[in-house]
């Protein structure tokens, strides 16, 4: 249904801020109180799906089957972000991802949905889907995050094939990068990446996945952002979603998508939110030059916002109205 006027009960947590300050004043508090519970009119834009970079487009396609046909946004999230795991042209997620410096594909990702549900799974290897993986860990283990042999172990167990990961491009890339073996984690050149998706469904209920192969020729055993709950991906059905893309290392430090949510929180649009986080990497990074990240936000009334570190961030939308890119605002202009 096309943009639909809800009425919806807003408890916008700027009143509930000042309410919590003026608590001792019993006058100012009863106002407060009055406009935290006051109705208003707000448009809500859903469905809607938003991804990072150019194979989003493809990823949004297969969850926009699941969303317009009024499916929900975890169902969503998981059959977009699997279509980018299973492209084997694709090198950075799932099937013929680059590999560590070991020449071993490890696959990191992780699911959250509108109840707070979540799951994980970390250095995993020779799973096709690593997605479905976490969102079994979700659904069928009081776990939130398996990692390495143990995740192969309960994938296999849950009935999902061993395959190889490594494709003849991706072993050559590898094989050239021997030649040197130079660590220099390359990202945002190629454009295309880590896969982060956030869907907002019918019901009004957001999910998010994200899914890597990680940092091409990391060190062996290295986990990034992607697979962690409040890092690489945060859902907070009461407020909004966001996930992450870029060097790993410098969202961990940050709690990047917990604290997008948390500013959006505290009143701040999506691409504010992402904005503020993107300044609290840069500041504290010195060598911020080397280091690429983008954020995607979207909130309870499907309004979204991106934005990067440095340029050539984009992210795919699809909603009732849209199916395109979206370039990414930036700090600095490499
Ligand atoms: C990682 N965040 O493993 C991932 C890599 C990535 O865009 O997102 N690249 O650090």
């Amino acid at each position: 249904m096309k943009n639909r006027r809800q009425f919806l009960k807003v408890s916008a947590l700027g009143s509930v801020a000042v309410l919590t300050n003026t608590a001792c004043n019993g006058q100012e508090s009863a106002d407060n109180q009055k406009d935290t519970n006051e109705i208003i009119n707000i448009e809500v834009k859903k469905p809607i799906v938003v991804s990072t970079w150019n194979h989003g487009m493809d990823a949004n396609k297969a969850a926009w089957e699941v969303l317009s046909n009024k499916g929900s946004a975890l169902d969503a999230v998981e059959a977009g972000v699997r279509v980018t795991e299973s492209d084997a042209d694709n090198m950075s997620v799932g099937l013929g991802g680059l590999p560590d410096r070991d020449g071993i594909v490890t696959l990191d990702a992780c699911i959250m949905d509108h109840k707070s549900n979540c799951g994980a799974v970390a250095f995993l290897q020779n799973i096709e889907n690593p997605i479905s993986v976490a969102r079994k860990v979700m659904e069928d283990t009081p776990h939130v995050m398996l990692a390495g042999e143990g995740a192969l172990m309960f994938a296999k167990d849950k009935g999902f094939k061993e395959t190889n990961l490594l494709t003849d491009n991706a072993k050559k890339a590898w094989e050239e990068w021997m030649k040197d073996a130079e660590y220099k984690p390359v990202i945002n050149i190629e454009n295309h990446d880590t896969i982060g998706m956030l869907a907002l469904d019918e019901e009004g209920n957001l999910s998010g996945a994200c899914t890597t192969s990680g940092l091409a020729y990391k060190m062996h055993g290295r986990v990034g952002d992607s697979p962690i709950i409040g890092a690489g991906l945060f859902v907070d059905n009461e407020v909004g979603a966001a996930c992450a893309t870029g060097v790993g290392e410098a969202v961990i430090r940050t709690a990047g998508s917990a604290m997008v949510v948390e500013l959006m929180r505290q009143g701040k649009t999506p691409e504010e939110a992402c904005k503020e986080v993107i300044g609290r990497i840069i500041s504290k990074h010195e060598n911020i030059e080397n280091i690429q990240v983008g954020f995607i936000a979207l909130n309870k009334n499907g309004e979204f916002g991106c934005y990067g570190v440095h340029s050539g961030f984009n992210i795919a939308l699809r909603d009732n109205e849209n199916e395109k890119m979206v370039d990414a605002k930036f700090e600095l202009n490499k």
